[in-house]
């Protein structure tokens, strides 16, 4: 069974699901062998294909850097995906139910790029120094395996659950607050359903994206100036149902509003 898959079907597969908007059991079910080296080149031809297809490469995202997201997903290492221009939500845009599976909502610090950040051996302090802005964010993660069940090479393979995500208001100089104290409370029609400071991503946001660096430097890639970094979900993500009015409040990164569409 195991020789009927590899990197080209894979990346087809998945990608067929997202166009489609069908769910499917993870790919280790068929293929237990899959390795993380593997997956990730099943990440990078789904990138190339995105491209292909006509989107620009924007940025990194960084998934499971809270224990909070590690705990509910089963998987307790963090991983790396592509962000493009077509996974941007502008604000006040509904989430777009009419192109995803199951979408969930997940509070984010996310960093817009001013140097180049090239790993390995990148510091939190020299990644911090390479940002030109820090925003909330919100995060529309969206799996192709049915129920978000998937190991780390099953979800590593499918862009960490890529889908929308969209960006606050308030962009500050990071230097100007202390980004593990920043907190956020998760709203779900109107109830308060969960809360978290930055700490929870790797201790310090900056932490996440120095990772981030490290982990595009050994595979001969970096960050590049311009892009946008969304460092992990800081809570776990909430269900975005048609209907549902979602709001991230941070304490300095002001308020991110999503209406569930
Ligand atoms: O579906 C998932 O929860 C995996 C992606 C994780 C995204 C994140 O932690 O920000
Ligand atoms: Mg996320």
């Amino acid at each position: 069974m195991s020789t009927t898959w590899d990197v080209e079907r894979a990346a087809g597969v998945l990608l067929g699901c997202e166009d489609a908007r069908s769910d499917r059991p993870p790919l280790t079910d068929e293929w237990p062998e899959l390795d993380l080296a593997t997956a990730y080149r099943i990440q990078d031809e789904t990138l190339r294909r995105r491209r292909d297809r006509g989107e620009r490469l924007i940025g990194v995202k960084l998934g499971l850097t809270s224990r909070a997201k590690q705990k509910r997903m089963g998987v307790d290492s963090p991983l790396t995906a592509w962000l493009t221009d077509a996974m941007a939500l502008p604000a006040g845009e509904p989430v777009p139910q009419h192109k995803l599976i199951h979408p969930r909502v997940e509070p984010e610090i996310v960093f817009v790029m001013k140097d180049r950040l090239a790993g390995p051996g990148v510091t939190a302090a020299q990644a911090l120094a390479a940002v030109g802005t820090v925003c909330g964010g919100a995060e529309v993660i969206d799996s192709r395996y049915r129920d978000f069940r998937f190991t780390l090479p099953d979800v590593v393979a499918d862009n960490a659950s890529s889908g929308a995500y969209v960006t606050g208001p308030v962009g500050l100089d990071p230097r100007t607050l202390d980004l593990a104290l920043e907190a956020v409370l998760v709203e779900v029609d109107g109830q308060i359903v969960d809360s978290a400071t930055g700490a929870a991503v790797q201790g310090h946001p900056a932490e996440a994206l120095a990772l981030a660096a490290n982990d595009l430097g050994r595979r001969g890639l970096a960050i590049e100036p311009g892009w946008v970094v969304l460092t992990g979900g800081m809570t776990d993500a909430v269900f975005a149902p048609p209907g549902a009015e979602i709001a991230c409040h941070f304490t300095h990164l002001g308020s991110v509003f999503l209406n569930g569409g």
